[in-house]
């Protein structure tokens, strides 16, 4: 007896070491999602399964390494049922029993069932469980997928079944990896990744799921045997979770640098189990290579945010230029300059390289290196009527043109730029891009000539000056692409888009999307005459007409006109023309609100139409502009300060002058001291002061519109709006933002976004001046940059955000040299 109680004692107090020394277990949080230090569960806490970012996801060490975690329905072709034919229900939280439930069913075939997630302490354990009902023939087709993120996992080994292998880093053409296991064992040899899968009662196969689809992962299913009478199956997955991990320190400041007389304040993001601060130092970089240090503190505590610890170091006292670099717990950032140059040239990759890059019509080259051919020269058709098309452009039951469905309509072959990834010529960013352009040459006065475009030829030719002004030759390229289709159509339109998803999801050259030639319905598929063509692969282009577009059309038409004046007189006075006559027609017609692709839809406060009001005044100065302005003021008085900062503010701070009215300013001054408020406390939410808003897509290019919005507040009302809310959006764009420390301008900085989901992203690599959207948030406390190329959401460019780079960058120069002076 006595020497049974003595080993049952033996016993418990090794529990109790093991417990409290070794290893905490993992939990089940009230949210539903499971946790311990270095990893995290989650269970439908975010939904973007197509972006491989929802359904269940799993964090391991600090990195998401698989994601994607949802039940599919394998059709007769081998591909999943779309996600339309999903239907998730709301998380059930048990937690008396400690699970996580998510109810779901697959539409066509009637099948209901439970994704039940729990854990015991040291493994996720994931069980479907289907209804009665469902019948046995059902079953076999039924599985439990997710995917293990590439790039994390490229070059480490997996074994299972007999078999073992390492995973390639590009899809080399073998699809199945583990045809049939009762347990996987991922990345055994590496600490920080290692994971395994077992199952009981299903089958489990790992596949390179990349030959389907390039962004797809190494995706793990499990099913039930052919036949099986079963209506339950589980997995179990058992992380191998290091309890010494911590997370780097992460030192965010600018890449690129600083003026001497800015504000300098770098940002610490460290594990939140950190628990001894260390100094952060300044070192300056001496000529013979020797790191002098200039500075030496605790960085000062700010508080947590996401699942992070937050600190701040200012060093605004250095000034001495030079470059720099900032050391904490064995990381280092820089060099970066401190110099009074330091934005002079930060603007340039963008429009020397990025922007010509995307230029659509042309062919681009830069010496030796074709960019692109000359594409899309058969745009376009069309569209056909009562088309829900993807990338959300949608056309209505009328075309509101003279066309009809699939005619070609002319004039639509020069112009425009591709936006992001896509190929395709969204008019509302194009419009977002020609007015941040045109402002900046408007405002800054660019004599930059580095590329020569010759029309003639449809060659655009990189470093090859040709004595015109670059920042003129695109705002007329932009606008020439606008006023096509508004000669065509009579209105402007959403946009011009390939006519099926497998042209749209093309990578590379986009020369190779269509033959170039006009589709002739009376030719045969594959014959050519007289440059038509019988393949139906023209572009779509999408035509109804919208307010909220119509008015922003105006307000960049005319701002492009004043600026063109001088370079392309004939140009600046259609620009005008146009901009007119959209506004005259919108004034006169029933507004249209159509929630269509990438153009904005006017609100209630009537902030399109004053922007494009103001904008027309500011150009005509004529007093049927200003009537109206002045007949607009209740709805300012009355518009959230949001609105304002993200609308007609800017232009409205620009036209007080010129309005010569006491009741128009009060009204707008009124708005600027709300916004004021508003900015603060957008400020103070996170360490960046920048405005706080993460979700899916990182918020970068927000960041940087607003930046530019603000420009003109600080110009005008310097004594209402300090100069440094611009410069922290800047800042911010350059490394000094949540997560990593890369700049978001591809190749501008010494670490910057160098993975970017341009048109040549299959190769893991960039075009040099695409801005990113950055940083991504996860729900429920997530944020990350992994710097993927398939993470759209946080690497891809588009053309709009880079445009607001530009401008924010010779924003920032002028202010700053100003008072050099
Ligand atoms: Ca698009
Ligand atoms: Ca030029
Ligand atoms: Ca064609």
């Amino acid at each position: 007896m006595a020497f049974k109680n003595y080993r049952r004692l033996a016993v418990s107090t090794a529990l109790i070491l093991m417990a409290s020394v070794c290893f905490a277990q993992i939990e089940m949080k009230s949210e539903g999602y499971f946790e311990k230090p270095g990893f995290a569960f989650l269970v439908y806490h975010n939904d973007y399964i197509v972006g491989k970012r929802g359904g269940l996801q799993m964090f391991l060490h600090g990195n998401r390494v698989a994601d994607a975690g949802e039940v599919v329905y394998l059709t007769a072709y081998g591909s999943y049922l779309d996600f339309n034919f999903k239907e998730i229900g709301d998380r059930i939280v048990d937690t008396k029993r400690g699970l996580s439930i998510i109810p779901g069913k697959i539409k066509p075939t009637n099948i209901n069932y439970k994704l039940v997630c729990s854990t015991d302490g040291n493994s996720i354990i994931i069980a479907v469980k289907l209804d009665d009902s469902v019948e046995r023939i059902k079953i076999s087709n039924l599985m439990l997928k997710f995917e293990i993120y590439p790039k994390e996992y490229r070059y480490r080994t997996y074994m299972g079944g007999n078999v073992t292998g390492y995973f390639q880093e590009r899809y080399m053409g073998k699809t199945t990896l583990i045809h049939d296991a009762k347990e996987i064992l991922i990345a055994p040899e590496d600490d920080l990744r290692a994971f395994s899968i077992t199952s009981e009662d299903a089958r489990l196969s790992l596949i390179d799921g990349r030959g389907m689809a390039n962004h797809a992962g190494f995706i793990v299913y499990a099913a039930l045997p052919q036949n099986s009478s079963q209506k339950h199956f589980s997995i179990k997955i058992t992380p191998r979770i290091n309890p010494d991990w911590r997370r780097e320190p992460v030192i965010q400041v600018s890449q690129v640098g600083y003026h001497p007389d800015q504000r300098k304040v770098a940002v610490l993001e460290l594990d939140s189990r950190t628990e001894n601060l260390e100094e952060m130092k300044l070192v300056y970089l001496d000529k013979g290579g020797k790191k002098r240090i200039i500075k030496s503190e605790k960085p000062a505590k700010w508080g947590p945010l996401f699942n992070h610890n937050y600190y701040t170091f200012d060093f605004t006292a250095a000034k001495t230029p030079g470059h720099y670099f900032l050391i904490y717990g064995g990381q280092q950032a820089g060099p970066f300059a401190i110099s009074n140059d330091v934005y002079k040239e930060t603007w340039h990759p963008t429009m020397d390289v990025f922007f010509p890059v995307q230029m659509c019509h042309v062919e681009v080259r830069q010496g030796e290196k074709v960019w692109h051919g000359a594409c899309h020269l058969d745009d376009g058709l069309q569209a056909p009527p009562n088309k829900i098309h993807f990338d959300s452009y949608i056309q209505k039951a009328e075309t509101e043109t003279r066309f009809k469905a699939n005619e070609h309509i002319p004039g639509l072959d020069w112009g425009g730029w591709h936006d992001a990834g896509d190929n395709d010529l969204p008019f509302g960013s194009i419009c977002r891009t020609v007015l941040w352009m045109a402002l900046a040459q408007e405002e800054f006065r660019t004599d930059r000539d580095v590329t020569s475009i010759i029309r003639g030829q449809r060659r655009v030719n990189l470093f090859q000056p040709d004595h015109k002004n670059d920042m003129l030759q695109q705002i007329s390229f932009g606008m020439e692409n606008l006023l096509a289709l508004y000669r065509a159509a009579g209105h402007v339109c959403p946009g011009i888009i390939e006519n099926n998803i497998l042209d749209y999801i093309v990578v590379g050259d986009p020369v190779n999307i269509t033959d170039g030639l006009i589709f002739d319905p009376s030719l045969k598929q594959g014959e050519k005459k007289e440059g038509r063509s019988g393949k139906f692969d023209d572009r779509w282009v999408f035509t109804n007409r919208n307010t909220g577009g119509q008015y922003q059309f105006a307000q960049v038409a005319a701002v492009s006109s004043r600026v063109l004046k001088d370079y392309d007189i004939k140009l600046s006075e259609e620009c005008l023309k146009a901009a007119e006559g959209v506004w005259e027609y919108e004034q006169n017609h029933t507004p249209v609100h159509f929630k269509v692709s990438y153009q904005p839809q006017e609100d209630e406060y009537h902030s399109w139409e004053l922007a494009a009001t103001a904008e027309l005044f500011l150009t005509t100065g004529d007093v049927k502009y200003k009537n109206r302005l002045l007949a607009l003021i209740p709805y300012i008085k009355n518009m959230p300060a949001f609105y304002f900062w993200e609308v007609s503010g800017f232009i409205l701070v620009r036209a007080l002058a010129k309005m010569e009215s006491d009741e128009f300013k009060k009204a707008v001054v009124g708005k600027l001291r709300e916004l004021k408020i508003l900015m603060l406390e957008e400020f103070a939410k996170s360490p960046y002061g920048v405005k706080f808003y993460f979700q899916v897509w990182g918020n970068n290019w927000d960041v940087l519109d607003l930046g530019a919005r603000t420009y003109y507040f600080i110009k005008h009302f310097p004594e209402i709006f300090d100069e440094e809310y611009l410069y922290s959006a800047l800042n911010y764009n350059f490394g000094c933002h949540p997560a990593t420390n890369h700049s978001y301008v591809s190749g501008v900085g010494v670490n910057s976004a160098t993975v970017g989901y341009g048109f040549n992203r299959s190769e893991w690599t960039y075009i040099p001046g695409g801005v990113v959207s950055g940083a991504s948030f996860l729900r429920p406390k997530f944020i990350e940059y992994r710097s993927g190329t398939w993470d759209w959401y946080e690497t891809e460019y588009v053309i709009g955000g880079s445009a607001a780079y530009v401008f924010d960058v010779l924003a920032v120069d002028s202010l700053l040299s100003q008072r050099e002076k």
